[in-house]
């Protein structure tokens, strides 16, 4: 298909040229999983190499000369394999890479999985390897996944529109059916194989009527055909569902967790998915939530909810993964004693111990939604006895919707890094997510995705690098930011010495020059109401949504502290509750989301907020100016196409921080009726 490859671009290779160990690839077992790996080894090797490696398959005995084999670890294989290495460590999606020399023959290179699925990412790792041209003999690697559940979460609706999507159409949907050529969705299925993507959504978590009827007899054969190319993939498809679908598509009189009709509605409803779709994944639901229907109505709690569905899915092995982002968007702004920040876990943390062993409780990241800067969610780490899964944003709704370069894998390091103290020191996020900290029985992390049909897959060319990196830290959250910038680089723009400098220091800056020309120290929702692009900064503040900034004459930031304020910091563990209840301790990015503080009082930085805002937002707007300089040394090193078309978002990018940093600036001086010290501006 004419989609962009991304960083399975496969461009030729000195380094790979004439070696004998591409001549041949011999796998004992087919199956449509080992059948994707082989194919991607093949046009992988060829355009980078220029040879067509021969398939062999068969239980035939290996002929001499160089290999790749791919292999279970069911078969017989040579003592290299397993005298140093733990083949019996590999779990269920590892796998084993290892070259093994042979004076006569040029050598062999093992992919070695407990399952198919294990074959499927060794061979995109090897791939990845080559790519970055890392000599095939060095190549002696063992890798398990650290977290079990690795989701996308699509916001896509039938009429082909994507909720939050600024990369084009929905890939899957087209004038309300589901869309016949395959091609870009098989694209689509290796890009995320090839970042061990494992479960994916395809539609909007707010359902709409035409999506409600997707677990209908009039769809499931077109999802079945979707879920098929994920299968050979590694990939189990879920779908959102509408939480009153028994009344809507049933015609029961209610949607009560507790009646027996519509129990045995869900039930039967189970069934018939997993006729078309025999591994279907499960259900993610957005219940009580913006006006989506949920178990509030019938009095019944969150777990009665989830519990109901978890039921009917339980004996084909299916969860529901229910959201907790639950609050109320109705607020009286003339009473904001309800903080919005403590609403999920208000709803979900008295309910701990009460939710089946296959429902999992998905939880933002932050206890808002997906601002540039934002606490962590208490609740991740609060619920010993729920399942839990961490939820980020790869579409950048707030982060300046793939028209500026905003690289995120900093912030979610920030995140899977952040220690929670649960079981006291080390419980990090990451620990949580994984299941590591609490035993989970499924858990993970899940992401709402940026792409659609453009060409280039995210709009922004640059974007492509926050869906490869939230992929690879779902693998392994333990990889750095400079690890993943790295591969992704050498894979999407090749291995030149200028491009990789260059970039890697354009997406390292990229988050801090955002966060400085918007919203300042954590506060946050200053952008224009309902699409959320662009600076607003009273756009939300008298609005029933309940995010505010409560910016007045004197001062600005929400109090959350226990003392005298809504006392959200109570939600956290001892040792970050006290961090952030003090402003002694509370670190400056995000003094705004937990105290209200005069506009002179003095920053850890030695600067008072209002000169922290002025400061923050001309160098905001000046990084803009730089990333533009760095892009253009790379003229020439990085094909025109390409080229023009970030340069043109980076220009736009300029303009609107300009924007941002003066509408900002001056509000505040307005506001505060404090000049700035190097008096850049005209009042
Ligand atoms: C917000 C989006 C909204 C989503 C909602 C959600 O603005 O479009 O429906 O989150 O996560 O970020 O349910």
């Amino acid at each position: 298909s004419a989609a962009d490859r991304g960083w399975l671009r496969y461009e030729p290779r000195d380094s790979l040229q004439g070696l004998p160990v591409w001549s041949r690839i011999f796998v004992s077992e087919w199956s449509d999983t080992v059948e994707a790996a082989v194919r991607e080894l093949r046009y992988g090797i060829r355009e980078m190499s220029g040879q067509s490696p021969d398939i062999v398959v068969g239980g035939e005995s290996l002929a001499q000369g160089a290999f790749i084999r791919c292999a279970t670890v069911r078969e017989s294989l040579p003592n290299e394999l397993h005298s140093d290495l733990p083949l019996q460590d590999l779990n269920e999606e590892g796998y084993l890479l290892k070259h093994v020399a042979d004076k006569e023959n040029g050598g062999c290179l093992y992919i070695v999985g407990r399952t198919d699925k294990g074959i499927l990412y060794g061979a995109f790792h090897l791939l990845r390897l080559l790519q970055m041209e890392v000599p095939a003999e060095r190549i002696d690697l063992v890798e398990n996944p650290r977290n079990p559940l690795r989701m996308m979460n699509h916001w896509d609706n039938m009429d082909g529109s994507i909720e939050r999507g600024y990369a084009g159409r929905s890939i899957f949907f087209k004038d309300q059916r589901l869309i016949e050529d395959d091609g870009r969705i098989r694209d689509y299925a290796r890009l995320m194989a090839s970042i061990g993507i494992n479960g994916i959504s395809i539609n909007n978590v707010n359902v709409h009527e035409a999506e409600t009827r997707l677990i209908t007899a009039e769809y499931l054969p077109q999802v079945a055909r979707v879920a098929g190319i994920f299968s050979a993939h590694g990939i189990r498809l879920f779908l959102s569902i509408n939480y009153a679908s028994p009344m809507q598509l049933g015609g029961l009189a209610t949607a009560d967790p507790l009646d027996s009709g519509v129990r045995q509605w869900w039930k039967e409803k189970a069934e018939e998915i997993y006729r078309y779709i025999p591994d279907f994944g499960g259900f993610v639901v957005k219940a009580d939530s913006e006006h989506r229907p949920g178990p509030f109505t019938y009095n019944r709690t969150h777990a009665d909810g989830s519990n109901m569905l978890a039921e009917a899915l339980a004996p084909y092995g299916g969860v529901v993964i229910w959201r907790c982002f639950v609050y109320n968007c109705m607020q009286d702004w003339r009473d904001r004693a309800t903080d919005r920040a403590r609403a999920a876990y208000d709803h979900f943390k008295p309910l701990d111990g009460q939710f089946r062993d296959n429902v999992i409780l998905q939880i933002k990241n932050g206890p808002m939604d997906f601002q540039v800067r934002e606490a962590v969610s208490p609740l991740l780490g609060a619920m010993p006895q729920t399942n839990q899964m961490l939820e980020f944003q790869i579409t950048q709704e707030y982060t300046g919707q793939q028209k500026h370069l905003c690289y995120l894998v900093p912030q979610w390091k920030d995140v899977l890094d952040f220690d929670t103290y649960a079981r006291g020191e080390g419980s990090t996020i990451q620990r949580v997510a994984s299941g590591e900290l609490y035993d989970y029985k499924h858990c993970g992390i899940t992401a709402v995705i940026n792409v659609g049909d453009d060409e280039n897959w995210t709009g922004h060319t640059l974007a492509q690098a926050n869906l490869y990196g939230y992929g690879r830290l779902a693998w392994n959250p333990d990889l750095s930011e400079a690890e993943i910038t790295e591969e992704w680089i050498k894979q999407t723009f090749g291995t030149h010495a200028a491009v990789v400098e260059q970039l890697t220091t354009m997406l390292a800056e990229s988050w801090r020059i955002y966060e400085n020309y918007t919203s300042p120290l954590g506060v946050g929702w200053m952008v224009n109401p309902g699409h959320h692009y662009g600076p607003n900064v009273d756009g939300y503040e008298y609005s029933v949504w309940g995010t505010y900034h409560f910016a007045d004459c004197h001062g600005m930031g929400v109090n959350r502290t226990v003392k005298d304020g809504t006392g959200y910091t109570g939600q956290y563990f001892a040792e970050n509750a006290e961090r952030y209840e003090s402003l002694d301790s509370c670190p400056d990015e995000l003094l705004l989301f937990f105290h209200h503080v005069p506009y002179t009082h003095r920053l850890h930085s030695g600067k008072t907020v209002i000169q922290h805002i002025y400061d923050s937002h001309f160098e905001g707007a000046d990084g803009v100016e730089a990333l533009i300089e760095r892009w253009r040394l790379l003229e020439g090193l990085v094909d025109p196409k390409r080229h023009e078309a970030v340069m043109g978002r980076l220009r736009h990018q300029a303009e609107h921080s300009k924007e941002w940093r003066d509408i900002i600036n001056t509000y505040f001086y307005r506001k505060s009726g404090i000049g700035d010290e190097l008096k850049r501006m005209i009042y």
